[in-house]
Protein backbone atom coordinates (compact mmCIF):
# COMPACT_ATOMS: atom_id res chain seq x y z
CA UNK A 1 0.00 0.00 0.00
CA UNK A 2 1.30 3.58 -0.66
CA UNK A 3 0.37 7.04 -0.27
CA UNK A 4 1.00 9.74 -2.25
CA UNK A 5 0.37 13.83 -2.53
CA UNK A 6 -2.01 15.66 -4.78
CA UNK A 7 -1.70 19.65 -5.10
CA UNK A 8 -4.65 20.92 -6.79
CA UNK A 9 -2.68 24.18 -7.80
CA UNK A 10 -4.40 27.99 -7.67
CA UNK A 11 -5.12 27.35 -11.02
CA UNK A 12 -7.21 24.56 -10.54
CA UNK A 13 -8.75 25.80 -7.70
CA UNK A 14 -9.92 29.26 -9.43
CA UNK A 15 -10.89 26.93 -12.22
CA UNK A 16 -13.37 24.72 -10.12
CA UNK A 17 -11.63 21.68 -10.48
CA UNK A 18 -11.49 20.89 -7.17
CA UNK A 19 -13.84 18.63 -7.49
CA UNK A 20 -13.69 16.67 -10.61
CA UNK A 21 -10.35 15.96 -9.88
CA UNK A 22 -10.88 14.47 -6.27
CA UNK A 23 -13.92 12.68 -8.08
CA UNK A 24 -11.58 11.00 -10.99
CA UNK A 25 -9.13 9.32 -7.73
CA UNK A 26 -12.37 8.19 -5.80
CA UNK A 27 -13.80 6.91 -8.89
CA UNK A 28 -10.52 5.39 -9.47
CA UNK A 29 -10.40 3.57 -6.45
CA UNK A 30 -7.93 5.45 -4.50
CA UNK A 31 -8.50 6.39 -0.95
CA UNK A 32 -8.66 10.06 0.12
CA UNK A 33 -6.95 10.64 3.81
CA UNK A 34 -5.41 13.53 3.86
CA UNK A 35 -7.71 16.77 2.79
CA UNK A 36 -7.19 20.34 3.22
CA UNK A 37 -7.36 23.82 1.34
CA UNK A 38 -4.67 25.88 2.11
CA UNK A 39 -2.10 29.18 1.21
CA UNK A 40 0.82 27.85 1.24
CA UNK A 41 3.60 29.67 2.91
CA UNK A 42 6.89 30.36 0.73
CA UNK A 43 9.31 29.27 2.83
CA UNK A 44 6.63 25.76 2.36
CA UNK A 45 7.15 26.23 -1.73
CA UNK A 46 10.78 26.57 -1.51
CA UNK A 47 10.97 22.98 0.45
CA UNK A 48 8.68 21.32 -2.25
CA UNK A 49 10.55 22.43 -4.99
CA UNK A 50 14.20 22.75 -3.70
CA UNK A 51 14.98 20.48 -6.92
CA UNK A 52 13.67 22.84 -9.68
CA UNK A 53 15.72 25.87 -7.64
CA UNK A 54 18.11 26.21 -10.24
CA UNK A 55 15.79 25.74 -13.40
CA UNK A 56 15.03 28.96 -14.84
CA UNK A 57 11.10 28.63 -14.39
CA UNK A 58 11.92 28.68 -10.66
CA UNK A 59 10.60 31.98 -9.57
CA UNK A 60 7.81 31.87 -11.63
CA UNK A 61 6.81 28.80 -10.18
CA UNK A 62 6.95 30.13 -6.70
CA UNK A 63 4.93 33.20 -7.90
CA UNK A 64 2.65 30.93 -9.47
CA UNK A 65 1.98 28.50 -6.56
CA UNK A 66 1.48 31.32 -4.18
CA UNK A 67 -1.12 33.33 -6.26
CA UNK A 68 -4.26 31.62 -4.09
CA UNK A 69 -5.16 28.57 -2.42
CA UNK A 70 -4.12 25.29 -2.86
CA UNK A 71 -5.92 21.77 -2.23
CA UNK A 72 -3.70 19.10 -0.55
CA UNK A 73 -5.01 15.59 -0.80
CA UNK A 74 -3.11 12.77 0.41
CA UNK A 75 -4.29 9.55 -1.04
CA UNK A 76 -3.91 6.08 -0.91
CA UNK A 77 -4.05 2.36 -2.77
CA UNK A 78 -2.21 -0.03 -4.46
CA UNK A 79 0.45 1.52 -6.07
CA UNK A 80 -1.12 4.74 -5.71
CA UNK A 81 2.48 6.91 -6.93
CA UNK A 82 2.62 5.33 -10.11
CA UNK A 83 -1.24 5.11 -10.32
CA UNK A 84 -1.63 8.96 -10.24
CA UNK A 85 1.15 9.96 -11.87
CA UNK A 86 -0.59 8.23 -15.04
CA UNK A 87 -4.31 9.98 -14.37
CA UNK A 88 -2.55 13.18 -14.24
CA UNK A 89 -0.51 12.89 -17.18
CA UNK A 90 2.79 15.10 -18.75
CA UNK A 91 3.42 18.41 -17.46
CA UNK A 92 2.58 20.09 -20.61
CA UNK A 93 -1.30 20.02 -20.31
CA UNK A 94 -1.33 20.83 -24.40
CA UNK A 95 0.80 17.86 -25.53
CA UNK A 96 -0.87 15.12 -22.25
CA UNK A 97 -3.52 12.44 -23.69
CA UNK A 98 -7.15 13.13 -23.36
CA UNK A 99 -8.55 11.12 -20.51
CA UNK A 100 -5.22 12.49 -18.02
CA UNK A 101 -6.08 15.28 -15.92
CA UNK A 102 -3.78 17.71 -17.16
CA UNK A 103 -5.13 16.60 -21.02
CA UNK A 104 -8.63 16.89 -20.48
CA UNK A 105 -8.57 20.39 -18.24
CA UNK A 106 -5.30 22.10 -18.95
CA UNK A 107 -3.41 23.82 -22.02
CA UNK A 108 -0.41 25.03 -20.35
CA UNK A 109 3.39 23.62 -19.56
CA UNK A 110 3.19 25.76 -15.97
CA UNK A 111 -0.58 26.24 -14.95
CA UNK A 112 -0.68 22.53 -15.34
CA UNK A 113 -3.59 22.03 -12.48
CA UNK A 114 -2.19 19.79 -10.32
CA UNK A 115 0.76 18.35 -9.14
CA UNK A 116 1.27 14.38 -8.03
CA UNK A 117 4.55 13.06 -6.18
CA UNK A 118 6.80 11.27 -8.70
CA UNK A 119 8.28 8.55 -6.38
CA UNK A 120 8.51 6.41 -2.91
CA UNK A 121 11.03 9.00 -1.59
CA UNK A 122 9.50 11.81 -2.93
CA UNK A 123 5.86 11.33 -1.43
CA UNK A 124 7.30 10.53 1.72
CA UNK A 125 9.09 13.67 1.74
CA UNK A 126 6.14 15.68 0.35
CA UNK A 127 3.63 14.27 2.58
CA UNK A 128 6.43 15.45 5.59
CA UNK A 129 5.65 18.59 4.75
CA UNK A 130 2.45 19.48 3.45
CA UNK A 131 1.04 17.05 6.13
CA UNK A 132 3.04 17.00 8.79
CA UNK A 133 0.06 16.32 11.07
CA UNK A 134 -0.33 13.10 9.92
CA UNK A 135 -2.93 11.23 7.72
CA UNK A 136 -5.98 9.43 8.36
CA UNK A 137 -6.65 5.98 9.40
CA UNK A 138 -9.94 4.30 8.76
CA UNK A 139 -12.41 1.71 7.16
CA UNK A 140 -13.52 3.02 3.86
CA UNK A 141 -16.59 0.61 3.05
CA UNK A 142 -19.54 2.60 0.71
CA UNK A 143 -22.07 -0.49 1.10
CA UNK A 144 -22.05 0.04 5.00
CA UNK A 145 -23.29 3.30 4.88
CA UNK A 146 -25.78 3.08 2.78
CA UNK A 147 -28.84 2.53 5.31
CA UNK A 148 -29.13 3.91 8.52
CA UNK A 149 -28.93 0.30 11.16
CA UNK A 150 -30.37 2.72 13.75
CA UNK A 151 -33.35 4.11 11.61
P1 LIG B 1 5.62 17.24 -13.21
O1 LIG B 1 6.38 16.12 -12.56
O2 LIG B 1 4.92 16.85 -14.49
O3 LIG B 1 4.67 17.92 -12.26
O4 LIG B 1 6.68 18.34 -13.65
P2 LIG B 1 8.15 18.70 -13.14
O5 LIG B 1 8.45 18.09 -11.79
O6 LIG B 1 9.10 18.45 -14.25
O7 LIG B 1 8.02 20.28 -12.96
C1 LIG B 1 7.41 20.82 -11.80
C2 LIG B 1 6.58 21.98 -12.19
O8 LIG B 1 7.40 23.00 -12.76
C3 LIG B 1 5.54 21.68 -13.26
F1 LIG B 1 4.43 21.14 -12.76
C4 LIG B 1 5.31 23.02 -13.90
C5 LIG B 1 6.64 23.72 -13.73
N1 LIG B 1 7.37 23.80 -14.99
C6 LIG B 1 7.36 24.99 -15.69
O9 LIG B 1 6.73 25.93 -15.25
N2 LIG B 1 8.07 25.06 -16.84
C7 LIG B 1 8.77 24.02 -17.34
O10 LIG B 1 9.41 24.16 -18.39
C8 LIG B 1 8.76 22.80 -16.63
C9 LIG B 1 8.06 22.72 -15.46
Amino acid sequence: METTLVLVKPDGVQRGRIGSIIARFEAKGLKLVGLKLMQPERALLEQHYAVHAERPFYGSLLKFMSAGPVAALALEGEGAIGVVRTLVGPTNGAEAAPGTIRGDYGMSKSFNLIHASDGAETAASELALWFGEGTLDYDLNSLGWVNDPEA
